[in-house]
Formats: C-alpha cells, structure tokens, sequence
C-alpha cells in the first residue's frame, strides 16, 4: 500500500511529513493541495481533513491530519526503537520537544517569515518582524545550550523529535536576518541536514 501525501511543498507542516517519509525509506505518492493549488476546500478533501488544511496522510485505513502526530505515526509504525524511542522517558522526550515546536517555537518565528517570504516590500510591517525576532532568539538560545547537553534533542541518537524542530531552524535560517553565534544548534542543525531525510526538505529555499 503506497502512502499518500497531500500538501504542498511550501509548507513546513508538509515538508515535517516529507523528510520522515524519505528518512524512513518509505515510498509514498504526494499530491500538491493547499495555497493556489486548491484541493482543501473540496468535498472531498474535507471529509478527509474537516480543517481543510494540509498535510493530510493516507496510509490504508489511517487518515491523519496534524503534522506531528503524522510524524509520530509513521516512526511508531516503522521506526519503534529508533526514531520512535521505546522507553517511555525517551519518548516522551521527544514528545515534549515536538509539542514545543507547535505551541512555543512556532508561533514565535511565524510573523518574521510571514513578513518577509509572504508579504510584499511595501506592506511589510517591521515592529511585527521585530517582535517575532525578539520571541525567537531566546528559543534558539534555549537550543543552543540544551544540545551542548546532547547530541539530538531526546538523547544520543536522532529521533522524531529533531524532525519538526530541523524544519523550524531551516526557515528561521533562511530569513534575512542577523545570526548569533550558537555553535551546538549549528552542529545539531548541520547532523540533521546530513541525514537520508532531508534532501529535497532543508536545502528548499521558502516560498
Ligand atoms: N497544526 C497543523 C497546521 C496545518 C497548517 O497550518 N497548514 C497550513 C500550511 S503550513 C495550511 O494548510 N494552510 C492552508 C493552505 O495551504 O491552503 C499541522 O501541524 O498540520
């Protein structure tokens, strides 16, 4: 049974689903579907996903939405023990890193990129870039000194928890902005570019 993807590459949400998909070594169909490529207000696309938002995964009888649980699911069906930890305090590790992404790290840079990749030049509103910039670099502080603790978020190896957060760094890093030195997010961030998961994924520029 082949994985089917619907989103748009131009979505970080997406783009979680796709490196986890390539990492895995998973074969998988994806469709374009949100922005101008539509499909989301569908009939059928919201029976599928009432939100009518993207990524949506179907995976025989699994339709998910949410881009983190769909990254869960796909390490807990076919990388438990790895990238799916087992012991339940490693997991939950990851877990916590993953929920961080969503509700702290993310609404945090959001604006900035908003502002600078979606909005043109001249309605470009800079106390908003200024606010989402001053939101963001005590997280990336926050990382920097975690990982001098670790190697990857959960522990010595890669999980799914640096999936999300990687796909975070890689648009933060590709706005116009002033980069502080932070040496261990930088060498965490460079590992997890290395991997089988990120071609195609952290080299993309934004759109
Ligand atoms: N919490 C959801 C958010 C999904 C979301 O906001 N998706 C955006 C793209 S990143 C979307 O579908 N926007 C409407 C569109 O593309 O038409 C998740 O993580 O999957």
């Amino acid at each position: 049974m082949t994985l089917h993807i619907w989103g748009r590459m131009s979505s970080i949400n997406v783009r979680k689903v796709v490196f986890t998909v390539q990492e895995l070594g998973l074969s998988a169909q994806r469709t374009d579907a949100g922005g101008h490529f539509g499909l989301v207000t569908e009939a059928d696309f919201r029976s599928k996903n009432p939100n009518g938002m993207v990524p949506l995964l179907e995976d025989g009888e699994a339709t998910l939405w949410e881009s983190n649980v769909i990254v869960r699911y796909l390490c807990a069906r076919h990388a438990t023990g790895t990238l799916y930890p087992e012991p339940l305090a490693a997991r939950f590790t990851a877990e916590m890193w993953m929920d961080w992404q969503q509700t702290t790290l993310n609404p945090a840079g959001r604006n900035a990129f908003l502002q600078f990749v979606r909005t043109p030049t001249e309605r470009r509103d800079d106390a908003l870039i200024a606010q989402s910039v001053a939101e963001t670099e005590p997280l990336l502080d926050l990382l920097d000194a975690e990982l001098a603790r670790r190697p990857y978020l959960a522990g010595q190896d890669f999980t799914m928890a640096d999936i999300p957060v990687a796909c975070e760094i890689h648009r933060w890093y590709a706005l116009p902005l002033a980069r502080a030195p932070r040496p261990h997010l930088d060498r965490w961030y460079q590992a997890v570019c290395d991997r089988p998961g990120a071609v195609g994924v952290l080299d993309m520029s934004l759109s």
